[in-house]
């Protein structure tokens, strides 16, 4: 069974890519917004960071999966699974597996912006699990998570954020995530949240600014992407890939920094913008948490949270919560 509700057009999303450069570029400092870096490029650089060997966040949260999706099926005990910004697959159906062996697996809700990313791909979940409902939403999930489909007669309901997805916003938007999430919510529905955590320095840098710069690129892709739907001319050679540790906000920052004294002109805003030789523009945070933060969180924002799990290593998380 497959059905898809499409919540986004190719027009919302222009004018939401057009106020969100306008905005970016003309603050100061200037700014960039993470959720543009995947177009079909971008997220196949994303696939390619995904198995780098700095880049342990993927690894780690499949490995907790994979020795977890049980003991998570049966804590949850719950038919349906909510994924918010469903990436690869491979991680979900980790989860997909472990419910139909817990003999409660009924209905999948995939929710993405990517429509055609997420179609392709739900599409395939439905062709091989014969009998799951899957009832795929495109949809800005920070700001539609009232339009998912919410079905009276459906009995207790997981919704997953998984891939440290949460880490890109700041704390209060993320407060607000948070809170919205809960709100859908009802008494027997679990949340479960995949989260990055903590660690020295040097590796979360690394895992930010690998060696065959892969990440360089995918950073730099937001302004292909900005140069082709805007009419811009970026010459992406001339910024620079910067990542850099926050230790005060226990987060890592991704930075693009001009070469050079540079203008650029951005036609479909009738903009033009200078960059001095050695400006950053910030392009992404991924923060990182702590489980007493992490946890404190999510009990401001009316969850119990009911377990903790992490990778042997200790560095990645899944808690699943009851709302
Ligand atoms: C998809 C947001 C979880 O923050 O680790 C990876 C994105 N950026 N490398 C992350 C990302 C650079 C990723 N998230």
């Amino acid at each position: 069974m497959f059905r898809i509700d499409r919540n986004l057009t190719a027009d919302d999303l222009d004018k939401a890519l057009r106020r969100d450069v306008a905005e970016g570029l003309t603050a100061a400092p200037k700014r960039l917004p993470p959720k543009w870096f995947y177009d079909e490029r971008g997220s196949a650089l994303f696939e390619d960071i995904t198995g780098l060997p700095e880049y342990y966040p993927t690894r780690a949260e499949r490995a907790i999966l994979e020795e977890r999706s049980d003991e998570i099926a049966r804590a949850a005990g719950t038919g349906a699974l909510i994924e918010l910004g469903s990436g690869s697959g491979v991680k979900t159906r980790l989860l997909l597996d472990a419910m139909r062996r817990h003999g409660t697996l009924a209905r999948f809700v995939p929710v993405d912006v990517s429509g055609d990313f997420l179609a392709a791909s739900a599409r395939k979940v439905a062709d091989d699990y014969p009998g799951l409902d899957v009832h795929a939403v495109v949809g800005d999930f920070e700001h539609h998570l009232g339009l998912l489909p919410v079905r009276e007669d459906a009995g207790p309901r997981t919704l997953a954020v998984l891939g440290s997805t949460i880490g890109n916003q700041e704390p209060g938007p993320r407060a607000a995530f948070l809170g919205d999430i809960r709100s859908v919510l009802r008494p027997g529905d679990t949340f479960l949240l995949g989260a990055d955590l903590v660690k020295d320095p040097d590796r979360l840098v690394a895992a930010y600014d690998d060696e065959r710069g892969v990440t360089a690129e995918f950073d730099r892709n937001v302004l292909n992407v900005i140069n082709r739907e805007l009419g811009a001319d970026f010459d992406t050679a001339e910024f620079e890939h910067v990542a850099r540790w926050n230790e005060k906000e226990e987060w890592v920052e991704m930075r693009l920094r001009s070469r050079v004294d540079q203008r650029v002109r951005v036609d479909a805003l009738d903009l033009e913008v200078g960059f001095a030789a050695g400006e950053e523009m910030r392009t992404e945070i991924s923060a990182k948490f702590r489980r007493e933060g992490l946890e404190r969180e999510l009990a401001a924002a009316g969850f119990d949270p009911a377990h903790w799990w992490t990778d042997p290593d200790g560095d990645f998380s899944l808690s699943l919560s009851t709302a």
